[in-house]
């Protein structure tokens, strides 16, 4: 096969990871490359895990380093360094099971941050000095430019940021992707700033390519690894109703003309139950939608293929097995309508807030007056992290939040009388979804969203204690606007943590 990698100079640059990693330090800040296991590096990573492990076992101070990502990635990455315990701060978002462990018992710092803002950040020092970016990309062009991978995330901030750069070429990446991309580099900071020229979903502002100082680049890795990729569940029941009651209300909407029948830009949070949603609206009459999210899962592909979807734009991919293998097998079909672009791009505020974005997310609770939870378990320890749905709940024209109404065997309500933690406030969330009914809270009062919520959402099981909780809060003789008992607001998570269940005795 044809080498990737087509600039001599970057060339005579090629080593092993072992080679690589070595020239990582203790304590550097590392920005690296990945969103939702896609387009992360694969080798570096699990070398430098290695050798804070050898490390370690001398006795010496611990060799830790802070991991900045554009959001998810895979074992080979998070897996491996939180396994051998060589994470001090990682941000801004995680979703591996022993990153979560460290993160909840202590031994790692997190940072949970909206995906849109982490550039900013960086641009502004909050993250100190970037030491060094470890960036897959699919190919080096003849004038060290590079031609990304899977994913865009934060690559270009992390590229500029950095004093020098690693870079993995993963010939298992299709290079025929190389088109898909639009790296824009018109961003500044204030007051410099220009208004981002995008009024359609489907519009280039930007390149095909990541600018990179060759210089820069002290090592080139070649990896030959596919990206972490999770088979699909067939959507269960709960994630099918919830998907008839949100295209129930995009019917309702359509006919009432507050959305047109191509709806708007969709976006679309991943897991079961966004995946239920787009599969719902793929099979009904719905034509030339289009999409600027952040993520594209086998759900969006099928939908682009059939035509239900024009186009789509996102800052990554989030595929099974056999969306990858669509994906290949149709490469030039997909590469006109799938447009990769940078975070800060994929999720800027001011252009959902022009498109007028649909959000749907999903969420752990919310509570009877609209907040939503999306982040920690009983109001302490973290699952993921906010990701982009602040990004575009805020901003968006639509913002749904979707769950089933219990958790873990029914033991647990997922509309609770106050949220253990606040991701989205009452005035960012406009509809809340679970299989009993969607709850439609645009221009209501609190406490004509209280009775909403627990009429359409809450399970029967919970309803009467909600209720209950409800109307004692009403004849409290507090505050009317948004009654609540205080001392009994958050006594459903503790009664959880006490005895197993939400259920009263
Ligand atoms: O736990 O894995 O132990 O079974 O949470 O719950 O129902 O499978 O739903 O996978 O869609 O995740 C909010 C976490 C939902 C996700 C969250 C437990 C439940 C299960 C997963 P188990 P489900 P999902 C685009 C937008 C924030 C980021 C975001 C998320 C596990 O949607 O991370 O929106 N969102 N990004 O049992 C205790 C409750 C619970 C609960 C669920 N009330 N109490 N446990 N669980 N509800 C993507 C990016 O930004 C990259």
């Amino acid at each position: 096969t044809e080498s990737r990698i087509l600039c001599p100079q970057l060339q005579q640059k090629v080593m092993s990871a072992d080679e690589a990693a070595a020239m990582i330090p203790a304590g550097a800040t590392v920005g690296m490359s990945g969103f939702t296991g896609a387009g992360y590096p694969k080798a570096v990573p699990g070398a430098l895990a290695e050798r804070i492990k050898a490390h370690n076992a001398t006795g010496a101070a611990p060799f830790r380093i802070n991991v900045l990502t554009g959001a998810s990635t895979a074992p080979e990455l998070d897996g491996k360094l939180a396994e051998v315990d060589g994470i001090e701060l990682r941000l801004p978002f995680q979703s591996d099971p022993i990153c979560r462990d460290r993160i909840n018992t202590g031994s790692m710092n997190y940072t949970d941050l909206h995906l849109s803002e982490v550039s900013q950040y960086a641009w502004s020092g909050f993250f100190g000095k970037m030491d060094i970016a470890v960036i897959e990309v699919i190919g080096i062009r003849e004038d060290g430019s590079l031609i990304p991978s899977s994913s865009v995330g934060n690559n270009k901030t992390w590229i500029e940021q950095a004093d020098k750069v690693i870079l993995e070429v993963n010939s298992k990446q299709p290079l025929r992707m190389e088109g898909m991309h639009d790296v824009y580099y018109g961003t500044a900071l204030p007051p410099h700033r220009k208004p981002i020229m995008l009024t359609e979903a489907g519009q280039r502002i930007g390149e095909h390519y990541l600018r990179c100082p060759i210089e820069k680049v002290v090592a080139v890795v070649e990896t030959d690894s596919p990206d972490r990729n999770s088979p699909f569940k067939k959507p269960d029941d709960a994630s099918r109703k919830i998907a008839e009651h949100i295209l129930e209300f995009f019917d309702r909407e359509i006919k009432l003309g507050r959305l047109p029948k191509e709806l708007l830009p969709l976006q679309s949070g991943v897991g079961n139950i966004p995946n239920a949603v787009l599969e719902a609206l793929d099979s009904g009459p719905y034509k030339n939608l289009t999409a600027y999210t952040e993520v594209i899962q086998d759900g969006m592909l099928k939908m682009l293929k059939s035509g239900t979807l024009s186009v789509a734009s996102a800052t990554s991919f989030s595929l099974s097995p056999d969306g990858i293998a669509e994906f290949e097998e149709n490469i030039e079909l997909y590469r006109e309508k799938i447009i990769l672009r940078q975070q800060d791009i994929s999720n800027h505020p001011e252009v959902a807030r022009r498109l007028g974005v649909i959000a749907t997310n999903g969420m752990i609770e919310a509570d009877i007056y609209g907040n939503v939870n999306s982040t920690h378990v009983m109001g302490t320890r973290m699952m993921n992290g906010i990701g982009g749905s602040g990004d575009f709940a805020r901003n968006g024209y639509l913002s749904i939040f979707m769950s089933p109404s219990t958790a873990k065997d029914g033991k647990i309500s997922a509309i609770v009388p106050m949220v253990s933690h606040v991701d989205h406030t009452e005035h960012d969330v406009k509809i809340i979804v679970t299989e009993q009914g969607l709850a439609d809270l645009r221009g209501l009062s609190p406490r004509q969203r209280a009775l909403e919520v627990i009429n359409k959402c809450a399970h029967p099981d919970f309803k009467a204690q909600l209720l209950d909780y409800y109307e004692r809060a009403c004849a409290s003789g507090r505050g009317m606007h948004t009654p609540h008992l205080l001392s009994e607001a958050l006594s459903w998570h503790e009664r959880f943590e006490q005895t197993g269940t939400m259920k009263p005795e």
